[in-house]
């Protein structure tokens, strides 16, 4: 194998014989990334309606975050937490007149996020709320993702993510998604340190929930004296039409845990945001991370966020989310392979007339694939579309007109 020249296929076989086997990708191999396009090896064009999950909101390689990236990596990139640096501070206030919150702790990837916000949620519980040592319970959602590690998974009711990996992190409850009257019951259980939960499920499906649910949780958390902890770390940063997907809601959640979108695809980045009540139960030594807040992490998160800004990335999700929905319910009527579309601003999923164990939905992404366009089946039956939030009218309208001619061309 010439490994100056190598073909998709052959790439493709690499990671097979040396990776180890914890993904099932498109057969798709990319090489660049421009915008909301993606081109493989042999150079074809696609979009993309992934991006990176919901990663990269402002575009594949930005030229603002790349420039913030290069200019960083020239004078200082890592210190560690045992020296301070010029770029932390800097970033914690930006941070902080950003989304509104008194403190950031600053972290690398979503789930070390979802961790560090559980683990904050505990420390409040006994120092702050007076919860018995060792008794405090959190609550999760049914069909919750918040990442791979043996805490978070210890929480989840996917059997993929659970099966031989236990034993599992006890003082964990899981009740149904959008269902209240079982958060009610969980939260009279008593010994509550906090309820967590993605105002969007994505990788159940993108399951939206009832507004009044969300809402009622927050109050249920409040009148228990429980946090109510957002999982935003996919919703979050303009994906779903406003800053955080909370917003849309008018809550504020006692703690916010960011990741993704917070580096534009960059690199790992995440962040919890909390008031000083909460933050300031960890003192120094009980948390932390080598690379956390890290100066070149700071320079690209706040380059990250001032696209999101400058570029009115939240305003454009919400306008581009209903002319896609519009799109695909007119190809629900057209067509009797889609039963529905759902979604908010940019996070969107079509369900298709089929078993969960069926491969329509996988086909159909190699169709798509074929004709330019990159999406990922969930569940065999449902599609996930996200497509980078800086996507034009125009473009839009050829992503749809893509979807709609290969969903037609598959129902023959
Ligand atoms: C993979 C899905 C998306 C997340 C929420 C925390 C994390 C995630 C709400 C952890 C991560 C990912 C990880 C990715 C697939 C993916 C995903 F399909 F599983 F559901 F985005 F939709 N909270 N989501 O969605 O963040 O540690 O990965 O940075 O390949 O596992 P991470």
């Amino acid at each position: 194998m010439n490994m100056d020249v190598i073909s998709s296929a052959d790439l493709m076989k690499l990671e097979d014989a040396y990776g180890a086997h914890n993904y099932h990708p498109l057969p798709v191999v990319l090489a660049r990334g421009e915008g909301v396009y993606v081109y493989d090896v042999e150079g074809k064009k696609y979009f993309d309606f992934l991006s990176a999950y919901s990663a990269v909101n402002q575009g594949h390689c930005h030229p603002r975050i790349i420039d913030a990236l290069n200019h960083q990596a020239q004078k200082l990139t890592l210190t560690s937490r045992a020296f301070y640096n010029d770029m932390l501070g800097k970033y914690e206030k930006y941070m902080h007149d950003y989304f509104g919150y008194d403190k950031l702790l600053p972290i690398n990837t979503g789930v070390e996020a979802v961790e560090t916000a559980l683990k904050l949620c505990r420390k409040w519980a006994y120092k702050v709320k007076g919860i018995e040592e060792n008794k405090a319970r959190i609550i999760f959602a049914s069909g919750n993702f918040h990442g791979r590690t043996l805490g978070v998974i210890s929480a989840s009711t996917d059997p993929d993510s659970t099966t031989g990996f236990g034993p599992y992190i006890p003082g964990f409850d899981v009740v149904p998604y959008n269902d209240i009257h079982a958060l009610r019951s969980a939260l009279d259980g008593g010994n509550v340190a906090g309820f967590i939960v993605e105002p969007i499920q994505g990788e159940a499906g993108v399951v939206v929930p009832d507004d009044n649910y969300l809402i009622e949780a927050y109050n249920l958390c409040k009148q228990h004296n429980a946090l109510f902890i957002a999982d935003e770390v996919q919703t979050g940063i303009a994906r779903t039409g406003k800053l955080l997907c909370c917003d849309h809601l008018g809550i504020r959640p006692d703690i916010v845990i960011l990741g993704k979108a917070l580096s534009g695809g960059v690199f790992p980045v995440s962040a919890v945001l909390a008031d000083d009540e909460i933050m300031l139960s960890i003192s120094p030594g009980e948390h932390g991370s080598t690379y956390g807040g890290n100066p070149l992490a700071c320079a690209v998160a706040m380059a990250a966020l001032d696209v999101v800004r400058d570029e009115k990335l939240a305003e454009n999700a919400e306008i581009m989310g209903e002319i896609f929905r519009t799109r695909m319910n007119s190809l629900v009527q057209k067509s009797n392979l889609v039963n529905l579309v759902r979604g908010k601003g940019l996070l969107n999923a079509i369900v298709i007339n089929d078993t969960e164990d069926s491969s329509t939905a996988w086909d159909i992404c190699l169709k798509l694939r074929d004709n330019g366009l990159l999406a990922k089946p969930t569940h065999g039956n449902i599609i996930r579309f996200a497509p980078p939030l800086v996507m034009t009218e125009d473009e839009l309208h050829q992503c749809c007109d893509i979807i709609e001619r290969t969903i037609l061309e598959f129902v023959q």
